[in-house]
C-alpha cells in the first residue's frame, strides 16, 4: 500500500536529515512510513502509491478553500511569466498590505517576510527595540517557529519528539525566555511581578494549535491584555494558524481582543512561503528603514507569494460566507465525532473553534500542555493509522491541530465520522 513511499523515505534519509525537511512529517511519534505526496486537489491528497486521502492538514492551515484552488493557481501562473523575484518593490506588496490592513483594524503598518518563524522572530525584536527590555514570555506548548528564543518548552515537533532542551540554543537566549502554562493567568501575573520592568513582550497563540487545538479560557487573553497595559509590555498574537481562518480579522476579531503586534504565516501566501508582522504605527515605526530595528530579506514580498495570498484573502473578504460554511462543516464534524466517540465508551476531549479542531484521548479537560501530554497518545497513534488505512489523513501527532478546508463535502465529513467509528472498533 505504501511501497513507493517506503522506497522514497529510504532514499530521502541518504540526503536529508531524517528524510524530511520538517520534523513532524517523519511520523516519528505515530510510527510507520511518512507518505510522500504526489499531488493534491480540493479536499484530497494523493500519495505516490496512488492512495487518495481526505486531508485534515491543509498544509497546516493555508488551504482554507482547498488545494490547487483555481483562482490562486491561475494568478500564480499569470504572475510567473513576469519573473519569480526582483529584490525590488512592487505594487503588489502595497495591495497586499492595504488588503490586510483593511481586514485587521488595529494593524497600521505591516512588513512581509518569508515564514511564520521569521515573522515571530522579527516581532520580538521589534518589541525589544521598542521597549528597551530583553525578556519575553511565552506559553508551554505554544510554538512560534524555530528561532532560538522560542525553542523553550515549545509545542509542535519539539513536543512531538519530546525534546527537553534544544542543543544550539545558548543559555543566555533561553534565560531571556520566561514560560508559563497556557491559560494560567495567575502564573503570568506572578512572573510579571518577579520580572517587573524586564518583559518586552508576551507572545501567545490566541487559539493554540501546536499541542492539538486548545482554547483560551474565558478571561485569559483579556487578563494578558490588561497586564500588558499595566506593565508596559507588548502583547503579540501569533496568528500564523488563526489569522484569516477564525475570522477575516483572525483571533483578534473572533475573540474581541486587540494585540499590539500580530504575526502571520503560510495562510497569507495561500501556501506559498510567506509571513508578516504588523501593528500600530507608533510601534512598527521602529522597523528599518523607518527606525533602527533591522529586518530584511530578498524574498520578502515575493511577487508569486504576494499574488497567491492576495488572491486568496481577497476572495475570503469578498465572500465572507465561505468562512461561515467552513465553520458549519467543522461543527457538523464535531457533532458526528462526538456521537461515535461517546458510543465507543473511550474517554476523549474534542476542542474546537472555527475550523480548528482536535481529539485528545483524555479523561480530563485539555486546557494546557500538561493536560495534552497526559492524554493517551498511544491510542492516538493507533487511531491515526486506522484512519490513514481508511483514507483519512490526520496530523501525524496529537500535538497538532486539524485544519478543515472548504472543499470538504458533507460526504467527506460523513466518511470521516464513519472511519472514526470503524477505527475505534478496530483499536479499542
Ligand atoms: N510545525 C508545523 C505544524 N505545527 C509542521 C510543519 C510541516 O511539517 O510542514
Amino acid at each position: 500500500m505504501y511501497q513507493k513511499s517506503k522506497e522514497l523515505f529510504e532514499r530521502a534519509q541518504q540526503s536529508i536529515p531524517g528524510g524530511v525537511n520538517s520534523p513532524v512529517r517523519a511520523f516519528k511519534s505515530v510510527g510507520g512510513t511518512p507518505l510522500f505526496i504526489e499531488k493534491a486537489k480540493g479536499a484530497y491528497l494523493y500519495d505516490v502509491d496512488g492512495n487518495k486521502y481526505i486531508d485534515y492538514i491543509a498544509s497546516w492551515g493555508p488551504m482554507i478553500l482547498g488545494h490547487a484552488y483555481e483562482p490562486v493557481v491561475k494568478a500564480i501562473q499569470d504572475q510567473a511569466v513576469y519573473s519569480t523575484s526582483y529584490g525590488a518593490p512592487t505594487e503588489l506588496e502595497i495591495k497586499m498590505a492595504e488588503l490586510i490592513i483593511s481586514m485587521v483594524p488595529n494593524v497600521d503598518l505591516i512588513r512581509m517576510v518569508s515564514s511564520g518563524t521569521e515573522a515571530c522572530m522579527s516581532a520580538i525584536r521589534v518589541a525589544r527595540g521598542y521597549t528597551g527590555r530583553n525578556k519575553i514570555l511565552k506559553f508551554e506548548g505554544c510554538y512560534h517557529g524555530h528561532a532560538d528564543s522560542f525553542l523553550v518548552k515549545a509545542g509542535s515537533g519539539v513536543a512531538t519528539l519530546n525534546i527537553q532542551t534544544v542543543p544550539g540554543v545558548t543559555a543566555g537566549t533561553a534565560n531571556d525566555t520566561l514560560t508559563c502554562a497556557y491559560n494560567d493567568l495567575e502564573a503570568v501575573e506572578r512572573l510579571a511581578q518577579q520580572h517587573k520592568g524586564e518583559i518586552a513582550a508576551i507572545i501567545v497563540e490566541p487559539v493554540a494549535g501546536n499541542m492539538g487545538c486548545i482554547l483560551p479560557k474565558a478571561g485569559f487573553l483579556e487578563g494578558l491584555r490588561k497586564l500588558c497595559d499595566e506593565e508596559g509590555t507588548l502583547l503579540i498574537f501569533d496568528e500564523v494558524m488563526n489569522g484569516f481562518r477564525l475570522g477575516l480579522g483572525g483571533a483578534q476579531e473572533k475573540l474581541g481582543i486587540d494585540a499590539d503586534l500580530v504575526t502571520y504565516g503560510k495562510v497569507i501566501g495561500a501556501g506559498m512561503p510567506v509571513g508578516a508582522f504588523g501593528g500600530k504605527k507608533h510601534i512598527m515605526q521602529v522597523v528599518a528603514p523607518l527606525g533602527n530595528v533591522y529586518q530584511a530579506g530578498t524574498l520578502s514580498g515575493n511577487p508569486i507569494a504576494m499574488i497567491a495570498g492576495y488572491t486568496l484573502l481577497s476572495i475570503l473578504k469578498e465572500q465572507p460566507q465561505l468562512l461561515k460554511e467552513l465553520d458549519d462543516k467543522t461543527a457538523y464534524l464535531k457533532n458526528g465525532l462526538d456521537k461515535v466517540l461517546l458510543a465507543s465508551g473511550t474517554p476523549y476531549v474534542i476542542n474546537y473553534l472555527g475550523s480548528m479542531i482536535s481529539i485528545h484521548f483524555s479523561t480530563q479537560p485539555v486546557t494546557d500542555f500538561a493536560t495534552a501530554a497526559s492524554a493517551d497518545n498511544e491510542l492516538f497513534k493507533k487511531y491515526f493509522h486506522a484512519m490513514l488505512r481508511r483514507g483519512v489523513y490526520l496530523p501525524p501527532s496529537a500535538f497538532e491541530s486539524w485544519f478543515l478546508n472548504n472543499a470538504l463535502s458533507y460526504e467527506d465529513l460523513d466518511a470521516t465520522i464513519k472511519a472514526t467509528e470503524e477505527s475505534l472498533k478496530e483499536i479499542l
